[in-house]
């Protein structure tokens, strides 16, 4: 019977060892199953003498329940231990914090912006910015505006009550002009610049603000003529509005800056009293424009028999009430959270002509 106690050692020895599910089911039909070392032992029985066969049967039952027992405790552990593997493997923190969404808005007006210089940007023109505050001759009289000239009175210009630069008060500028000015002095040609930031005129409605925002472009060399002026404009308001069919006409106007001065307006429809950009047989004025005066370039040291420009202004905040459907200009400037989540776009969503502009494309809101 030493024989028996040894196997039995010998077998709850492997069961104890087994490491996986597979390996002990393994076992478990290599020792009772049909053919197993138990059950093969168990057939001899048949065999042995009766008395011999009562002690050996016992002890082979003995043997067999051990064994299964063994198994059975074992296949129960290595269960719990797999669940529990599993579970530490799974495990979520739910302390941790939700994946952060972004929270801020982009302006509507400072959308528009990016998207100005990012279609103007991609033909070529840098940008160029200057001081809000500036003197006289930077914002009139190298504009052709000289004292006493009728323009001066037309644009309700805030006026800083200490600080003169020869006998002139300085002025919040008018336009961005100013900042043309500056880059000509610095700068020879060939010029090819816009000019986005911010404009003051004391003036203040539904469609005005006493602080406005522009772009202004320019563009100088030796045979820039009103051809380049009006293909430049046509180009830009088919890529800014995301539309293919755009008409635009040019009508004639008079800037103190530009001479031959135009507006240019584009097509629209205004259909149930909603306006659309596009062919629609209707018009719709949305800037200014004209070859820059040989006076002005005279101001700025440039050759006017030698070079010739073109130059456009653009009211920004206009752009995009008429882009993003926003009713009145006011609300631009109040700070409402409401409008902010309303109008305002995603932060990383950076308007480029190759990848869409506003990801709604004109007049889809
Ligand atoms: C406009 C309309 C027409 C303009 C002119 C210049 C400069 F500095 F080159 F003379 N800059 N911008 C210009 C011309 C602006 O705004 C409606």
């Amino acid at each position: 019977m030493d024989e028996m106690k040894t196997l039995q050692e010998d077998l709850l020895k492997q069961v104890g060892q087994a490491s996986s599910l597979a390996d002990l089911d393994a076992l478990r039909v290599s020792v009772l199953g049909k053919k197993g070392l138990i059950t093969e032992k168990m057939k001899t029985l048949g065999q042995m003498a009766p008395e011999e066969r009562k002690a050996a049967g016992q002890a082979f039952n003995t043997l067999k329940d051990a064994v299964a027992d063994a198994i059975a405790a074992k296949k129960e552990a290595l269960e719990d231990a797999e669940i529990n593997a599993r579970l530490a493997a799974e495990a979520v923190d739910v302390t941790l914090p939700v994946r952060p969404e972004t929270q801020g808005r982009i302006h509507p007006l400072y959308q528009t912006y990016d998207e100005v210089v990012a279609v103007f940007g991609q033909m070529g023109f840098a940008v160029a910015e200057g001081p809000d505050i500036e003197d006289d001759f930077h914002n009139f009289s190298a504009l052709n505006m000289p004292k006493n000239h009728p323009a001066r009175q037309m644009q309700d210009t805030f006026y800083l009550q200490k600080g003169e630069e020869n006998g002139e008060k300085y002025v919040l500028r008018t336009q961005t002009s100013a900042v043309q000015i500056r880059f000509m002095e610095n700068n020879r040609p060939p010029v090819r610049i816009i000019v986005p930031g911010r404009t003051y005129r004391c003036d203040y409605d539904a469609t005005h603000a006493p602080m406005f925002h522009q772009i202004e472009g320019l563009i100088v060399d030796t045979e820039t003529n009103m051809a380049h002026l009006k293909g430049c404009l046509a180009e830009f308001v088919r890529t800014f509005f995301e539309l293919d069919d755009v008409p635009v006409r040019f009508r004639p106007s008079f800037f103190p800056f530009t001479e031959p001065s135009a507006e240019m307006d584009i097509g629209c429809s205004r259909a149930n009293g909603e306006l659309k950009i596009g062919n629609g047989g209707d018009w719709l004025e949305i800037l200014g424009c004209g070859m820059v005066h040989p006076n002005v370039l005279r101001a700025c040291g440039i050759d006017p028999d030698v070079y010739q420009g073109f130059a456009f202004g653009i009211g920004l905040d206009r752009l995009a009430m008429l882009k993003y459907a926003i009713p009145d200009l006011r609300t631009f400037f109040e700070s409402d959270l409401r409008w902010m989540k309303h109008y305002g776009f995603v932060p990383l969503d950076v308007p480029s002509t190759g990848s869409g502009l506003s990801m709604t494309g004109g007049n889809k809101r």
